[in-house]
């Protein structure tokens, strides 16, 4: 690994935001793209930091450090990876499941979406169905993204679902949904409309629904 992209790694891991984002900006001032430094450095960082949870070395409060680090280094990189500045080919509704608190992945779904020229209105996280229903119906979003980290929230998916059918509204918009927990086959066994493993993906699918 390059010398930035080790201190984007040691910066992650140690929940160290200064770190991150000069070493981001070092990345970004030798060119270095901005998919390389999130894929090679905050990414394999994050895995690191769960499977660090995981082994039980680490404890909620080194991932709290770790995510507002990672969120900071994003923040450099958001314009690489979203362009603001574009007439957009669509609406796309995002949010991360009720009962979950997780938004990294959800963030970055909404920076590729962006840049791939939608109009993103985020949920933040925490959303209830019923709120996921409002904001397509107020927004008319013609997609709903929908996130999920803990296997335990995974299933609010399946019930926003239902509550698009319950307001009569589930076949006018395109459902998609995404987490590190979600499989391309529970996308299907629930009903969404597409799955995508990473944010890149996602925005790739959300270009079929509106071309
Ligand atoms: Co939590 N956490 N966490 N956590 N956390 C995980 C998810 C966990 C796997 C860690 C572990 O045990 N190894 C585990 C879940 C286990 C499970 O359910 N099977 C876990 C747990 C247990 C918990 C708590 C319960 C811990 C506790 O309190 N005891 C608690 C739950 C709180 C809650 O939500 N109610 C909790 C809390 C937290 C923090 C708040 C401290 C923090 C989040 C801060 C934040 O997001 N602002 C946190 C973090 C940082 C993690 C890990 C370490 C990193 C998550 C992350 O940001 N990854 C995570 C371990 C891990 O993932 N390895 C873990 C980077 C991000 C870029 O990846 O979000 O997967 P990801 O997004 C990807 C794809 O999944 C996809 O695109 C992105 C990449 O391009 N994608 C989508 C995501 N959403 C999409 C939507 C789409 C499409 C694609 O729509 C179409």
């Amino acid at each position: 690994m390059d010398s930035p992209l080790k201190e984007i790694y040691q910066g992650v891991l140690d929940g160290d935001m200064t770190l991150v984002m000069s070493s981001v900006q070092a990345a970004l001032d030798n060119k270095v793209t901005a998919e390389v430094i999130l894929k090679q450095g905050m990414m394999v960082a994050m895995a690191e930091v769960g499977q660090l949870f995981e082994d039980g070395e680490y404890f909620v409060p080194e991932l709290l450090v770790a995510a507002r680090a990672m969120q900071g280094g994003l923040e450099l990189l958001k314009p690489f990876l979203a362009d603001e500045d574009v007439e957009p080919i669509g609406k796309v509704v995002t949010g991360t499941v009720k009962g979950d608190l997780h938004d990294i992945g959800k963030n970055l779904v909404g920076m590729m979406l962006k840049g791939a020229g939608f109009e993103v209105v985020d949920m933040g996280t925490d959303v209830s169905s019923e709120k996921f229903v409002e904001a397509v119906k107020e927004s008319g979003a013609q997609i709903l993204a929908m996130s999920a980290l803990l296997t335990t929230t995974m299933a609010n998916m399946p019930d926003t679902i239902k509550a698009f059918e319950d307001a009569g509204i589930r076949d006018s918009v395109k459902i998609m949904v995404g987490g590190a927990p979600v499989t391309e086959e529970y996308a299907k066994k629930i009903g969404a409309d597409g799955y995508a493993p990473d944010a890149s993906q996602a925005s790739k699918i959300a270009l079929t629904y509106v071309s």
